[in-house]
């Protein structure tokens, strides 16, 4: 049976103390904190933090591979893409509402997005230029997502830990389908091969990016990592998906295009050139090829679907809220 933190400690003469205690033997023994569970603001600031930013970019990353839908290459593709970016949404909205059980409502959350108050993830402020871009974003996008999300089903906190056991079974699907783009890419006509070498080219060093800032630039690591929403540091994670992805790109007979990329047998992972640090803090500043873009297109959405939301509100009304 489930126990509640709080069960048997409110009001008791040092109830604050005991309650911090409480919680944090919780963490000790891997147990869940759930949402009626004391928490400490922090926690609760850091996890809404970052479900949301997750969340946000869930959607946003609808945007581009969206803009391939109409255009795949055949109808088995176009019904595959369409699946996959249906994915997206409803890891989207599995994450909104880990994030609401938080206490902020989907509205403001959202609102933060559309003022650009909220980030999301960097990766997705990139373009879609051909159809092997969309291969290399299953590829390298959702392999660098799955790397980084299969350990939050381990995260302290239960709705993101169980969100993220279906969207990591699903991203692991993504994956396969850009990885078969690329293979049939790289095994077509030259000028396909040529299109997934370009496509890698240009989407490596932003998926190696999407980790996060380097461990000793990054605010939250620390903190994240003792209260056990983050079981792996930025770098840590970012190494993982190197080793994993290097020996795939060789299968596929596209190179990196890292000059300095190479195996090292001391520390058994590849060494690496430097990453362009600057692109990423401008990208995530806002200044990205395609940031603009990327939050008209939410703000749009938002503002077309203003009679939906308004029309639910008025049913909710008349007939209930169960009827809604
Ligand atoms: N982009 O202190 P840290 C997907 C910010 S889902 C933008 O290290 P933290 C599926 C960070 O927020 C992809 N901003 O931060 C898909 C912080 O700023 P703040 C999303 C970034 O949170 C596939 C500052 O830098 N996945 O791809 C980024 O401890 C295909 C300092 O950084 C998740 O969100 C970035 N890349 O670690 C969908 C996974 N990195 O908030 C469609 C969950 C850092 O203080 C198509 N999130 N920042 O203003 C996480 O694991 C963590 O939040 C990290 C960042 C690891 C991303």
């Amino acid at each position: 049976m489930y126990t509640s933190i709080s069960d048997g400690i409110e009001g008791a003469p040092d109830g604050g103390d005991a309650r911090e205690r409480a919680f944090d033997e919780r963490l000790d023994r891997a147990l869940k904190i759930e949402p009626p569970d004391w928490m400490p603001d922090a926690y609760r600031k850091t996890l809404t933090r970052q479900i949301s930013q997750h969340a946000h970019s869930e959607i946003v990353g609808m945007l581009p591979e969206g803009n391939w839908i109409t255009r795949a290459p055949s109808l088995q593709r176009k019904v595959i893409l369409l699946a996959k970016v249906q994915d997206e949404a409803g890891h989207g909205l599995y994450l909104y509402g880990a994030a609401e059980s938080l206490g902020t409502s989907r509205d403001e959350l959202v609102l933060a997005l559309l003022s650009g108050k909220a980030k999301y993830s960097s990766i997705f402020n990139y373009p879609t230029l051909t159809w092997a871009d969309v291969g290399a974003i299953g590829w390298l996008v959702d392999g660098a997502a799955i790397i980084n999300q299969i350990p939050i089903t381990r995260c302290s906190y239960g709705p993101y830990a169980r969100a993220m056991v279906r969207i990591c079974k699903e991203e692991s699907f993504h994956q396969r389908q850009g990885f078969d783009i690329m293979w049939t890419l790289a095994h077509g006509t030259a000028e396909q091969h040529a299109m997934a070498q370009d496509a890698l080219d240009r989407w490596w060093w932003p998926s190696v990016m999407m980790f996060g800032p380097p461990d000793s630039e990054s605010t939250h690591n620390v903190q994240s990592l003792r209260w056990k929403i983050k079981l792996f540091t930025n770098d840590e994670l970012r190494t993982k998906f190197i080793d994993q992805t290097v020996p795939q790109a060789e299968q596929l007979g596209l190179a990196i295009p890292d000059p300095d990329l190479r195996w090292n047998d001391e520390t058994k992972h590849y060494d690496i050139g430097p990453i362009d640090w600057d692109e990423f803090y401008r990208v995530i500043g806002g200044n990205g090829p395609c940031n603009k873009d990327r939050l008209q297109a939410r703000v749009d959405a938002w503002e077309d679907g203003a009679w939906v939301r308004e029309a639910a509100a008025e049913h909710a009304r008349k007939h209930g809220s169960d009827a809604a």
